[in-house]
């Protein structure tokens, strides 16, 4: 559908301009005032001029967009999706003024046209379609393909409600609807003429060819509309810009005549709008999977309309099946979207009409599988009773896969019954489940943890057997990475621009390791003392933040900043680090007013949001809120300690955040945070860090040394066996840690009782994170961060150290590594 030659000189005459210059900002910024948002100088407040001013970034977006397909189509390349249940993407405008490097010609157009540019970042809702680590992650690598000019596609699902909004009433969390789309947002494309169909429910028939061949073929029996809205991804400092395709249910207009004549017409329009509740919300579950049928659903539908995308595109190049694997690699987000595996073998086999093994070797060839943790109540099941009712034909299929698994499974390993159970697909439970991990492993080439300590623990843990039956090198390791962008660039704009004056330029965005040169000027006192006061600025700006939210005043910028912000869940041990807040108090109370003056003033900062159903998370988020309560109000303690639980922690908050840290911690129990990445954002701002041996921790401290970061607790190699000894030998709590339990059992925050269920799982039921056992080698290394802390030159070494060798965390060699080891896929201009 292309215009005939002739008419093509006069397109070419009006082809469009991107805005380059303030006269041609202005001017598409009026026009947009007018046009697109109907109103004038008179009416244009700062919402309208945040749309406007977007508007006017989405049309040099959409002209690069366009261009970038155009280029990517004609060079024909090797694509890869990336297929994410969640894309935790935060606000878009700043974000694309940093990488289209048109920040400063904004903001001085805005100004010319009234408006402060600081002032319309702020209108613009956060995109918060993720939970946490896993969604931010997505985020971060479509940022790094666009930027490494890869082609490559995103899909995942536009939520009209994503990751509910926190409200604390009372020190509770409360949550409340995050409907993000009230107004209109610039920064997606409908494109209302892709429909595609998706089929839930039905039956399968089974017939015969002429030849005598075996055919099945699925009658579904509800059908819903697969919609796409596409969001551009501008990479930083380049033309290229990424699509990421999300779809929307609708209702199909196909009616059910059967229904509709019943005469019953309310209800029948009813049904049909239920196909609309399959986008309407994002599950609110980290780590956790809560196994409802309409998560399933929502997996199906978007991976479905995504595969099928990829096939017409494919489809479109002529080529033969059997080069498929030389144009497709598809990553697999966790296991959320591994009924994709299960769906190409169904269409090449039923569909296409493939023999088995030819298409379950492009289906194996295809697909990646990345694990994101080794949390038992986190891996994914579905009742194979569910699947008979939603999917009955994947159901067949997924028997098959499993069926021709075991039978090599026994040849290799013959008479091994347990072996064989371990390993299938199905588990014999009551009621049968189906192991989502399991497919995935079968299903891809390659399976990657995100960490080193990950990657080896998956490997001798969960998936011991598999790697028994496929060798080792199915296994490998990607360590996740953030963009330098949002997280340096956006975020910390003083200390990006104090680095691009020592390092020469911003090429350092591109390659991260490049910092490596700030250790020259790690005892040059200008340089430091610059270096501090950027800390200082950066606490201020959130000091303002805690008061507008809180109406908490912390009246020293000169404290030491100590920051935990991230889901709230046992297993990242927001207790530890309340206990041990406690702990100060208790020794603050005791001490004379002398004694006193010899403590260093700290500011204890927490934020994340819990799961709605978690009651110990949410008791955690309580109990912070009580003890903030005691301690800001107690005279004894002055500004010598203040403590804040910050509402609503999202990506825009984080933004404001990390950049303003002396200390953050991250101190899961050893071997359960898979890798953490906010770690990493906290060091590439210069913040320092007190940690457990756990996740990406271990290759922070090997590449900013270890006498730069705080280090503590049992090593995740001995923890089965201390739970093992705590079930059957007893244990016992360290003094100091009962000292802290009794505090809050006489009412010192509250009502003690309330928090009754959080101490006994320490007290008497196994303590299954290991609190107490961490809890002095805690206390000791919190006590070094106060000595470090004093000698200011001392630490703000550290802290310029640490920046300089954090070029290793770049989301950009994340994706160089998955590149090249695990998709095959080169850089457009390679
Ligand atoms: C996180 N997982 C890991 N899951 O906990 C973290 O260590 C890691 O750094 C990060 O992934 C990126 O690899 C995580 O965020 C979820 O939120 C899932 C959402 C859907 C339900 C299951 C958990």
């Amino acid at each position: 559908s292309s215009i005939p030659l002739k008419s093509r000189e006069t397109w070419k005459k009006f082809a469009v301009q991107k805005f380059d210059s303030k006269d041609s900002f202005e001017n598409s910024f009026v026009r947009h005032v007018e046009t697109t948002l109907a109103r004038s100088l008179y009416n244009c407040d700062e919402l309208a001029a945040y749309q406007a001013t977007s508007e006017t970034i989405r049309d040099n977006l959409i002209t690069d967009w366009n261009k970038t397909q155009q280029k990517q189509t004609a060079k024909d390349q090797k694509r890869v999706y990336y297929f994410s249940l969640e894309f935790l993407m935060g606000r878009a405008l700043d974000n694309a003024l940093i990488n289209t490097k048109t920040r400063d010609l904004v903001r001085d157009s805005v100004d010319d046209l009234g408006f402060n540019l600081e002032d319309l970042i702020q209108k613009e809702p956060d995109a918060a379609l993720g939970n946490g680590g896993l969604g931010r992650l997505a985020a971060c690598f479509v940022d790094s393909l666009s930027s490494g000019e890869y082609p490559a596609w995103g899909y995942g699902i536009r939520y009209q409600y994503g990751i509910f909004a926190q409200k604390i009433i009372d020190g509770y969390q409360v949550e409340t609807p995050d409907y993000w789309l009230k107004f209109n947002n610039p920064w997606e494309i409908a494109r209302n003429e892709i429909q595609i169909p998706i089929d839930f429910y039905g039956y399968v028939e089974h017939t015969k060819n002429d030849n005598g061949v075996k055919k099945s073929n699925w009658i579904g029996g509800e059908r819903v509309i697969a919609t796409a809205f596409d969001f551009p991804v501008p990479g930083y400092d380049t033309k290229n810009v990424n699509n990421l395709r999300l779809w929307s249910a609708q209702p199909t207009t196909e009616f059910d005549f059967a229904k509709f004549n019943s005469g019953d017409y309310q209800n029948s329009v009813q049904d049909q709008q239920r196909a609309e509740t399959i986008t309407a919300v994002l599950y609110p579950n980290d780590n956790f999977d809560s196994g409802k049928e309409l998560r399933l659903k929502q997996q199906y539908f978007w991976v479905a309309a995504s595969l099928h995308d990829i096939i017409r595109r494919f489809k479109k190049s002529k080529r033969p099946w059997s080069e498929f694997t030389d144009q497709v690699a598809i990553q697999l987000n966790d296991t959320h979207p591994t009924i994709a595996i299960v769906e190409l073998q169904r269409i090449l086999v039923d569909l296409e009409g493939l023999p088995w093994d030819q298409a379950w070797s492009i289906v194996t060839n295809t697909f990646g599988y990345t694990n994101h943790t080794v949390l038992p109540e986190a891996l994914e099941k579905w009742p194979v009773e569910l699947f008979q009712r939603l999917l009955p034909r994947h159901l067949e299929i997924i028997y098959d896969i499993n069926l021709f698994f075991l039978q090599t499974v026994e040849k290799q390993f013959p008479k091994d019954r347990e072996l064989l159970s371990r390993v299938s697909v199905i588990e014999e439970s009551q009621p049968r489940q189906i192991r989502m991990a399991y497919l995935a492993i079968i299903g891809s080439h390659k399976v990657n943890g995100v960490a080193e300590l990950h990657s080896e623990l998956i490997k001798t843990t969960i998936f011991k057997d598999f790697v028994k039956i496929y060798g080792v090198s199915k296994f490998t390791n990607v360590t996740n990475g953030i963009t330098p962008r949002r997280w340096l660039k956006q975020a910390n704009p003083e200390l990006a621009e104090l680095i691009e004056s020592k390092l020469g330029s911003d090429a350092y965005l591109k390659d991260l390791t490049l910092l490596k040169k700030l250790e020259e000027y790690a005892d040059d006192s200008d340089f430091v003392k610059k270096w501090a006061q950027v800390k200082t600025n950066n606490k201020a700006r959130l000091i303002g933040l805690i008061k507008r939210l809180t109406n908490i005043e912390i009246p020293n910028p000169e404290a030491l900043f100590d920051i935990q912000v991230k889901r709230i869940h046992e297993y990242k041990r927001q207790q530890l680090n309340i206990f041990g807040v406690i702990h100060r108090y208790l020794q603050i109370k005791k001490a004379s007013p002398e004694e006193r003056k010899s403590f260093a003033p700290k500011v204890s900062i927490f934020g994340g949001k819990s799961a709605p159903g978690y009651y110990a998370a949410k008791l955690i988020i309580k109990l912070i809120n009580s003890v903030a309560e005691t301690i800001n109000n107690d005279p004894d303690v002055g500004d010598l300690l203040k403590v804040v639980f910050i509402p609503d922690y999202n990506v825009s908050k984080a933004e404001i955040i990390a950049p303003a840290s002396d200390l953050s911690e991250h101190i899961s129990t050893a071997g359960t945070e898979a890798s953490g990445t906010s770690n990493m954002k906290f060091v590439l701002n210069g913040g320092l860090i007190i940690g457990t041996v756990d996740g990406a921790n271990v290759e922070i401290t090997r590449e900013i040394g270890e006498e730069n970061i705080f280090l503590f607790g049992n090593l995740s190699e001995n923890v089965e066996e201390i739970r093992y000894s705590h079930r059957y030998n007893g244990y016992q709590l360290p003094e100091s840690l009962e000292e802290v339990i009794s505090a809050i059992e006489a009412n010192k925050f509250g009502d003690g009782n309330e928090f009754r269920q959080l101490v006994e799982s320490i007290k008497y039921h196994g303590d299954h994170y290991l609190v107490g056992d961490d809890f002095e080698s805690y206390l000791k290394a919190q006590e070094l961060v106060d000595e470090s802390f004093k000698d200011t030159k001392e630490w703000v070494k550290k802290s310029i150290l640490s920046v300089a060798n954090s070029g290793f965390f770049s989301s950009d060699r994340a994706i160089n590594e998955y590149a090249e080891g695990i998709w095959n896929v080169e850089s457009i201009n390679t």
